[in-house]
């Protein structure tokens, strides 16, 4: 292997790959980004890993690692330069907390629209293997094609009801699209001139948006500047901006999402975690939105701005609120007072404290 690169092995079609990707390339880390060939690697390298997910990156000194948001984390303690970090704790937070967002729920739609219209299936499908494939007989192709898709459609079936869902979930696409348009009236990034965690976050699924037709269709008609700021996030590596000042008022586009995260996505979160509770056996489905073992079992019901979602109970999500409410409660000092305001006005405080004992239950948060 050459020495001192990273590698970074995923998918085309995968927003965790892409989100790994432009991390790499944002902090100027050198990398060889992989696509290994076969359908989804079922076997070689990437299966050996055996992290049962996408992306893995390999280290330098030859570890395997998964799973994106503890990658990121553990790579800013190996390379100072270029965070993604933000230097105000409040700030940081809530780029964290944006990030967890987009990674947990701006997923849903965008996997929704992929796996619902005709023209969708049939453009990603197809786009996305081609990739794993590389040359290959069109029958051969289309064979594999029938396969894919089949296994994407029934894995949604698996994490909720679709049906019931998509008006919710469908809802909060276009105010992700308005929240970054209104965000760039007056600043390129979430927290000033560079981007966060949660910049990458949300770059991660609208680089899938951006591609897929439906999804697509509406970026391009209702957000033609967001559109551009996912190509260009893509590959950020000659940003050189400052994070903004923390006293100033935050940005439109944060508010905004801050807002959409207080009234949907933290309420899921805690339904969620209250049904992983009374669900104890759930395996832990690592994040892997296309992977879930749990199957029926745990489905919940929550009514979120009163729309109705139906749920499968996931330990990987209430890992997810756990890890939150340990980064927010190491938020000290004055920034803490700044922070607790911004999240009371925007209906996020009480879903992100601490129960008593909570943090000695909750996992490490650690690339796996
Ligand atoms: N929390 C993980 C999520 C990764 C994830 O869900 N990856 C998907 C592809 S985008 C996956 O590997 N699914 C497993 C599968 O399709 O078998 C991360 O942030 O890296």
């Amino acid at each position: 292997m050459t020495a001192a690169r990273y590698r970074l092995m995923g998918g085309p079609g995968s927003p965790y790959s892409l989100k790994m990707r432009a991390v790499l390339r944002y902090r100027r880390l050198p990398h060889n980004w992989i696509v290994p060939q076969g359908y989804l690697a079922e076997s070689g390298e990437l299966k050996d890993a055996g992290k049962r997910m996408i992306p893995v990156m390999q280290l330098p000194d030859g570890r395997y690692w998964a799973d994106s948001t503890p990658m990121i984390l553990a790579l800013e303690q190996l390379h100072p330069e270029r965070s993604l970090l933000p230097d105000d704790p409040a700030d940081r937070f809530l780029a964290r907390l944006i990030e967890d967002f987009a990674d947990e729920w701006l997923v849903l739609p965008m996997f929704d629209y992929r796996w619902d219209a005709e023209q969708d299936q049939a453009f990603c499908s197809r786009r996305q293997m081609a990739g794993w494939l590389g040359a290959m007989p069109a029958a051969q192709f289309d064979g594999i094609i029938a396969r894919f898709r089949d296994r994407q459609t029934k894995v949604l079936a698996s994490m909720g009801d679709r049906e019931v869902n998509r008006p919710l979930l469908r809802a909060t696409y276009p105010e992700v699209l308005a929240a970054i348009e209104a965000q760039l009236e007056s600043e390129r990034y979430l927290f000033g001139g560079r981007p966060s965690i949660g910049d990458i976050g949300l770059f991660a699924q609208l680089s899938q948006c951006a591609i897929d037709p439906s999804a697509s269709a509406i970026m391009r008609r209702d957000a033609v500047r967001t559109f551009q700021w996912v190509q260009d996030l893509d590959d950020a590596s000659g940003i050189e901006g400052a994070w903004r000042d923390p006293a100033a008022p935050l940005g439109a586009g944060v508010s905004a999402l801050l807002t959409l995260i207080g009234e949907v996505y933290l309420p899921f979160l805690v339904a969620n975690a209250a049904a992983v509770q009374a669900h104890p056996a759930l395996a832990d489905g690592g994040g892997a939105v296309s992977r879930t073992a749990e199957g029926a079992v745990g489905r919940f019901s929550v009514q979120l701005r009163g729309l109705p979602m139906v749920a499968t109970a996931n330990r990987y999500k209430a890992n997810c609120l756990g890890w939150l409410k340990l980064a927010l409660d190491a938020v000290q000092g004055p920034a803490r007072t700044r922070l607790e305001a911004i999240l009371r006005a925007h209906g996020c405080w009480e879903a992100l404290q601490l129960a008593p004992g909570e943090a000695a239950t909750i996992p490490p948060l650690q690339p796996r």
